[in-house]
């Protein structure tokens, strides 16, 4: 009944740990390899070109810091991304993504899209991320547009469902009028019938304006900010060179260089946050001495519903979660201090779970 068995293992089905799928998308020599290295801590050559890579990115938490300096667990697990790095496209076509890099970013469920605001000298354009947001923009939608009118057309032959008529019927009026899918209400958009179309505008969208690195702590220029809003996405400015350094200095050193920069901390942290809670992500803690561990649910999650996210059984057999909120227990520093308070709560299976909930399910199977 006890929280720390289920990591003994040997009980039903292991832990549900499914990292989120993101894309570092963008044009030709933008710095997205630069950002995915700062990102994920590996060392992809940068430059030109390359391969398509994968990565795993740690969610940056102080909850999930707190948390393990109070319990010095054996094992400290912090939400993760599994990231794809996609390279560029050079030559004429520098601003069109080719059909091949389009697919890599169609399965995927979050896009940081790398704008460059630094001159880069093996390209001859100068920077222009107000343009490279439109063009990019107006390539998701036009190829948005060729996927859901061969659908709909297919549709209308096979007499398929009407809601699914209608929904195809939306998107098409959506994107001819030169919109992002993202921007549709779910009430005005039925989404059941978008699954496995990889549709590329419906992904939400964060930007990283990629400056010099004399830049880096400058505010994000209005109109892309706004041009960014109409399409239901949103931007941060940061310097992946500067990014990139500052993940490879030592803790000590980092507090420094971040000084110098004017920076109050890694950009790279709020970004990947940002990131995160766009998709409407939050976290809930699971805390004892074998492990301190970040889970990822979605807002609105119902407490046996966030237990199955540990363990299977956890959800079968659920009787009650033993609530903290974090703020409470960073407050009084400790397990026992917050029960005498009064304030570690009782709650059934239907509570939903809070962003920073410490939760301890008692469960039976
Ligand atoms: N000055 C400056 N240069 C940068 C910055 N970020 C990346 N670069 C440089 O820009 C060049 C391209 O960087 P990459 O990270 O390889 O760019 P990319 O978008 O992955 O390029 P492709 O994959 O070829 O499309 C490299 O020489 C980087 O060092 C930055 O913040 N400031
Ligand atoms: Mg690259």
């Amino acid at each position: 009944m006890v929280l720390p068995a289920l990591f003994r293992g040997g009980v039903g089905r292991r832990c549900r740990h499914v990292p989120m799928k993101f894309v570092v998308a963008g044009f030709a020599g933008s710095g997205k390899t630069t950002l995915f290295n700062a990102m994920t801590g590996l060392d992809v050559p940068v430059g030109y070109g390359g391969e398509v890579r994968v990565g795993t990115v740690r969610v940056p938490d102080p909850r999930v810091d707190l948390l393990s300096r109070v319990y010095k667990p054996k094992k400290t697990v912090y939400a993760t991304i599994n990231l794809r790095d996609v390279p560029g496209e050079y030559g004429a076509r520098s601003q069109v993504l080719s059909p091949a890099a389009l697919q890599q970013i169609r399965d995927r469920e979050a896009l940081c899209l790398v704008l460059r605001d630094f001159v880069n000298p093996a390209l001859e354009t100068a920077p222009d991320p107000l343009g490279d947001l439109q063009a990019f923009h107006a390539e998701c939608v036009l190829a948005d547009l060729g996927v859901v009118e061969r659908r709909l057309d297919r549709a209308r032959k096979e007499r398929a469902d009407v809601r699914e008529i209608d929904a195809f019927e939306t998107m098409t009026t959506v994107l001819e009028d030169g919109r992002p899918l993202r921007l549709v209400p779910r009430t005005q958009l039925d989404r059941r019938f978008l699954k496995g179309y990889g549709l590329l505008s419906d992904l939400p969208l964060l930007a990283a304006v990629n400056v010099e690195e004399e830049a880096a702590a400058e505010p994000l220029d209005a109109a892309l900010a706004e041009e960014l809003r109409t399409m239901g996405g949103a931007a941060m400015v940061l310097s992946a060179r500067v990014e990139a350094e500052i993940a490879s200095l030592d803790p000590e050193d980092q507090a420094e260089f971040l000084e110098d920069m004017g920076l109050a901390e890694p950009t790279l942290a709020r970004f990947i946050r940002a990131t995160y809670e766009m998709m409407d992500l939050i976290s809930f803690f699971t805390v004892g001495p074998e492990e301190v561990h970040a889970w990822t649910i979605r807002r609105g999650t119902v407490a046996r519903t966030a237990a199955g996210r540990v363990h299977s059984d956890m959800e079968r057999g659920f009787i009650r979660a033993e609530i903290i909120p974090f703020e409470v227990f960073a407050e009084y520093g400790s397990e026992a201090t917050v029960k005498d308070a009064g304030l570690m709560r009782v709650e059934g299976k239907e509570y939903i779970v809070s962003d920073g909930d410490m939760m301890l399910v008692r469960f039976n199977v």
